[in-house]
């Protein structure tokens, strides 16, 4: 079978390496501008349109990340990009998920035991006890009970904190107060200390993390967001910021990306910044996990992470 790979900054002769080891019978190459030869299945991340139009020859298009607008966004801009009969699989977990969970219960610890504040004492040498944050009042909300959320919920509920979550259909997990669609989100908003968004970006979550929702939170909230820079309206934060409404934020992904020199988000002390670093895709997982999916493929049976294009994700 013939693959093709795409990945923008990356070793691509590692990874080509890695997949020929995977799958000794695969015929793999990198795709360059202008190859419009055969090709079965292409492994991807944030790939050209030029690369997957008109391309009718392909079965599944793998994404090597565990979101999949960058893809989909092609395909809103233009419709008929996107190959008409290839599946769009994503990355199901591939060791982002402790990633997730060891970022995500850092910041929220920090912020518990007010790391944050102790950091700007400490840069004016001013030796000064702070009231703890009670444990018990500091209820973190996770937006999104999917395969890096749920792991990311039940993380941080072993530190002892009230941890809810938030999704579409409804979910049970153990240890977690779950909330679902629309008609709980308000209700799962409700008093949340730390909240934290692990949610695809799709039409309907985009903008999500606004004036609207930080109003329902607890006063002096925190916001970590790990998902997309498109959930976040960025001047609702700086608002919250500066009204008390959030106390901080951290924040691993941004509207445009590497995020521009001359942004306000830098010159806010009270916003921690980190460049799009909360779950790196790991090679050895990746592979792995892929060239499993193709062997299925080829052999006819059906796999996991097949995006659902309608509800875009
Ligand atoms: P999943 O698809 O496994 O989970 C998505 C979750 O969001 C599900 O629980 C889903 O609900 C919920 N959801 C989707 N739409 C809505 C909605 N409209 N209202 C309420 N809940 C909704 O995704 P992953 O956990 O694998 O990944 C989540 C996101 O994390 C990725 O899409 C990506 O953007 C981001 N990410 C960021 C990385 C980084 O380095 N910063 C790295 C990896 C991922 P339901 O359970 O009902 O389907
Ligand atoms: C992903 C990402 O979606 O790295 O996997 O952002």
């Amino acid at each position: 079978m013939k693959i093709l790979f795409y990945m923008p900054h990356a070793d691509a002769a590692a990874w080509l390496h890695d997949f020929a080891r995977a799958l000794p019978e695969a015929d793999l190459r990198e795709w360059q501008p202008g190859d419009t030869a055969p090709a079965d299945f292409a492994v991807v991340w944030r790939p050209p349109r030029e690369m997957l139009a008109g391309r009718d020859d392909l079965r599944a298009i793998f994404n090597l990340g565990a979101g999949v607008d960058a893809i989909l966004a092609l395909e809103h801009e233009q419709p008929g990009t996107l190959p008409r009969n290839a599946q769009l699989i994503r990355l199901e977990d591939t060791g982002m998920g402790s990633q997730m969970a060891e970022y995500v219960t850092h910041a929220v610890l920090r912020y518990l035991r007010r790391f944050d504040e102790y950091h700007t004492l400490q840069n004016e040498r001013c030796w000064h006890v702070l009231d703890p944050h009670p444990r018990e009042t500091f209820t973190v909300g996770v937006l999104g009970l999917g395969v890096l959320g749920a792991q990311v919920a039940q993380t941080v509920a072993g530190f002892g904190m009230p941890v809810r979550g938030y999704s579409r259909s409804a979910r049970q997990i153990d240890g977690i107060a779950t909330f679902a669609g629309d008609a709980q989100f308000d209700a799962f908003l409700d008093g949340v200390k730390v909240l934290v968004n692990l949610l695809p970006h799709t039409p309907d979550t985009r903008d999500v993390l606004n004036a609207r929702t930080f109003a329902k939170l607890a006063r002096g909230a925190y916001l970590i967001n790990v998902a997309r820079g498109g959930h976040l309206v960025e001047a609702d934060l700086l608002e919250a910021l500066a009204s008390g409404q959030l106390a901080a934020a951290t924040l691993d992904v941004f509207r445009e990306e590497p995020l521009p020199p001359d942004h306000p988000f830098w010159q806010e002390p009270r916003i921690t910044i980190t460049p799009h670093i909360s779950a790196l895709t790991l090679r050895e997982d990746s592979v792995e996990q892929v060239a499993r999916k193709i062997e299925a493929l080829m052999r006819g049976d059906s796999v996991s992470g097949v995006v659902n294009l309608e509800r875009g994700y």
